[in-house]
């Protein structure tokens, strides 16, 4: 057979465009679960970019179980997927399924929540919030508020995330090491509510119950526990925002909703969208340039007054 020289030319120089199309990028995520508004929105933010950037995504919900997500992962790894990506539902017992995804030579990127490794080239990088300074923001504005009303001392409980999480470990730690600097501030109570309204009014109710102390603020390490508090506040007949300063973290629209209503104080933003950043991450870790070990994500503060005003901007 003939083949013109010309079209061997522009098929030796058109093969690598094509054979970039011909095989998209394949990301494998282990998302914690469907808990709370903000973990819908970080699954909503990742498939959409996912799409959006051409990477062919496999989902799998873990349910909030380590199990779940250890299977999740080894499966991916079977599947020889590019890149795999989670957001691990607790910090520690790790270390063996991240060293079967090494050893398989598949790049690891953390997001949302962190892990306690032995080894920290078990990952390649980690995306996410800095959940200690938001609980050293959430106590800061509650100190300010403590500093306005002298003498009275303040009694808190506190709704904790999911036991041995890393947003409810350095929630609690960020907060802590903030009121301790006033002997005012005390947390009289403190139990977790599993990051779900459910579990959040279910734990408010017994603490209400529990009438030896006054309660004065209610600090919910997520918006979901804090609106489940709400209705608990309200079915024992006290006015919550008023009665019991609410402070909760992540900014989503229920809290917003719920500021302008004015029975939650503050949110502390913690930011879900993180689809199209990690997109970004994935190719260029797959494409092995160098990424920064821990990329942090820009959050701030909102009040009840100004619930109003920012409510029709919220992305989530
Ligand atoms: O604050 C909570 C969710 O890991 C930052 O998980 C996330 C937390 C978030 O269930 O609402």
């Amino acid at each position: 057979m003939n083949i013109p020289r010309r079209s061997l030319l522009a098929a030796a120089l058109l093969a690598p465009v094509f054979a970039a199309h011909a095989a998209p990028l394949v990301m494998g995520f282990s998302q914690v679960g469907a808990e709370s508004e903000w973990r819908t929105a970080n699954t909503a933010s990742i498939k959409s970019a996912a799409k959006a950037a051409g990477v062919t995504l496999k989902f799998a919900d873990a349910q909030q179980k380590q199990e779940n997500q250890v299977k999740a992962l080894r499966s991916f790894i079977a599947q020889k997927v590019d890149v795999i990506a989670f957001s691990p539902v607790v910090e520690s017992g790790w270390d063996t399924v991240l060293k079967e995804a090494k050893n398989a030579g598949i790049p690891v990127i953390l997001t949302d929540r962190a892990v306690k490794v032995a080894d920290p080239s078990l990952y390649v990088t980690f995306i996410g919030s800095d959940f200690v300074e938001e609980g050293r923001k959430a106590a800061r504005w509650l100190l300010e508020r403590a500093a306005k009303t002298p003498g009275a001392a303040l009694n808190i409980v506190e709704l904790q995330g999911t036991v041995g999480s890393a947003p409810a470990i350095d929630r609690k730690k960020g907060f802590e090491e903030v009121i301790k600097t006033n002997p005012k501030l005390q947390v009289i109570r403190s139990q977790s509510g599993e990051f779900t309204r459910a579990k959040g009014k279910e734990v408010m109710e017994s603490f209400l119950k529990q009438r030896d102390k006054k309660i004065d603020v209610l600090y919910a390490h997520n918006d979901d526990m804090a609106i489940g508090a709400i209705q608990a506040i309200e079915e024992a007949g006290l006015k919550p925002g008023q009665d019991i300063v609410i402070i909760s973290i992540d900014g989503v629209r229920g809290a917003f909703e719920a500021m302008k209503a004015g029975k939650l104080n503050v949110t502390v933003e913690c930011n879900p969208l993180l689809g199209p950043q990690l997109m970004q991450l994935a190719k260029d870790v797959v494409a092995k340039k160098p990424v920064e070990k821990r990329i942090t994500v820009e959050e701030g503060v909102f009040t009840a007054d100004m619930a109003a005003k920012e409510l029709p901007n919220r992305k989530y």
